[in-house]
């Protein structure tokens, strides 16, 4: 039987009660993510967070009179505990107590399927848990590898933990690293292609717009985070124009800062786009909640200059009145359906435009023994004509200025490159 839980939000004065309702109903998305039934919401007005307990005394009191009516197993809250409120709270109402981070991190744990997904939800897993380790943390347990150190002369079971977590913490590190120096090195054969990267909310279609685009097959699921690694494809423009486009990790609001520490490199391919697509659920009435996030998260990540365009997707499902208002406000974004293949047109012709500024044609004329320079020009343009006389070949040519910055080095000291 699914694990009962109750979500708990606290209402502060500078908060409206609405915009708590609606991060309660997302807080619930994550949970069910996880396979938990909600039993039932708890809203409490407060003037401020309480150091000790985050709720006053009096509403924990109220709470753990209501439990055993909802029979429920786990009180979960919407923002992050100290430790020190989660032991107090755990003591008083005794269920397990949680709150948004580690739902988040237990969510990132299942779906986590590559050795770097593993290694990076592994490390902020174990950075979230080491300063609660007093607490009952079974959920997380498992994936600290298992084996238990014996404890040296005096070490209580605590100090044995904390010393095993934090040599794990090391190790892993080292293995990003070294993830990291491979990821760089597969980064450097991409670069005579136009980079654009699909980054934004959790569930707003980013993998199904990456699947009708391109051959990708990425697996699409209505759930937060089906997506944990990045894929890049080829994604054919017209009949001369291909961009690498990437798909990665989806954000939401207060992603534990451990986990975007740990998920940089993964976020940050991103950074390497030349264009990034900002994709946005039109059919959640938070619409423009996310779209907010997102751009906080880029601006975390140090990407928000990069030129990006914004998509809102789900079209065919989403409230006209609303889509008066964003559209009034966002009158440069595109509006598409990647479900119902609605308006991807728009999108194309979009990244066209964005091409065309982007490049340059020229033409060369070279003897065909000039192997190398051939290859290279084969390798890093986009050949819309070729003759061949006598032992020449004559190639009509575009590329990026970012490549032909270094490229027309390597040929204007051989031919004469003629600029159209
Ligand atoms: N109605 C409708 N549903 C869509 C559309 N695009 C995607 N979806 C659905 O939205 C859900 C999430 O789609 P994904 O492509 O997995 O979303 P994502 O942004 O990759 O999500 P994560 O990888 O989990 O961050 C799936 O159930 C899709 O079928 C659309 O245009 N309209
Ligand atoms: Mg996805």
């Amino acid at each position: 039987m699914a694990e009962r839980v109750l979500l708990v939000g606290v209402i502060l004065p500078s908060q409206q009660r609405e915009t708590v309702e609606e991060h309660l109903a997302e807080l619930s998305e994550l949970v069910r993510t996880l396979g938990f039934e909600v039993a039932d919401y708890y809203l409490v007005n407060r003037k401020q967070i309480s150091a000790a307990m985050y709720i006053g005394k009096g509403k924990v009191e109220e709470l753990k009179n209501l439990l055993p009516e909802l029979a429920v197993d786990e009180v979960i809250f919407d923002d992050d505990l100290s430790p020190t409120q989660l032991r107090n709270l755990e003591q008083i109402l005794n269920v397990e107590i949680r709150d948004r981070s580690s739902v988040i991190l237990e969510i990132f744990a299942n779906h986590a399927r590559t050795k770097e997904a593993k290694t990076q939800v592994e490390l902020a897993s174990l950075e979230y848990l080491l300063p609660r380790l007093t607490r009952r943390w079974t959920h997380l347990e498992r994936q600290i590898g298992g084996t238990r150190m014996r404890s040296g002369a005096g070490e209580t079971q605590i100090e044995v933990d904390r010393r095993l977590i934090r040599s794990r913490i090391a190790r892993l590190k080292k293995d990003l690293q070294r993830i990291d120096r491979e990821r760089e090195t597969q980064r450097k054969g991409r670069d005579s292609l136009y980079r654009v990267a699909l980054v934004g909310y959790t569930n707003a279609g980013k993998s199904t717009i990456m699947n009708l685009l391109t051959d990708a097959a990425v697996p699409v699921e209505d759930k937060l985070f089906a997506t944990l690694d990045t894929t890049i494809r080829q994604w054919k423009i017209d009949k001369y124009h291909s961009v690498l486009l990437s798909d990665t990790v989806g954000f939401i609001r207060k992603l534990p800062p451990n986990l975007v520490a740990s998920f940089r490199s993964t976020l940050q391919e991103a950074g390497e786009a030349d264009l990034i697509l900002k994709v946005i659920d039109i059919s959640n009435s938070a619409c423009l909640e996310h779209l907010n996030t997102v751009n906080e998260i880029l601006i975390e990540l140090g990407l928000f200059t990069i030129p990006s365009l914004t998509i809102f997707n789900k079209i065919d499902c989403m409230d006209r009145d609303l889509l008066g208002m964003v559209k009034r406000d966002h009158p440069d974004a595109i509006y598409i359906s990647a479900l119902k293949q609605l308006k991807i047109g728009d999108l194309r012709r979009h990244i066209q435009t964005k091409l065309r500024a982007e490049e340059l044609s020229f033409h060369i004329e070279l003897p065909l023994e000039n192997v190398r320079a051939i290859a290279l020009v084969r390798d890093h343009c986009m050949i819309t004509g070729q003759t061949f006389t006598d032992n020449r070949v004559h190639l009509r040519c575009i590329c990026y200025k970012r490549v032909w910055q270094w490229l027309r080095q390597w040929l204007v000291s051989e031919v004469e490159v003629v600029i159209d």
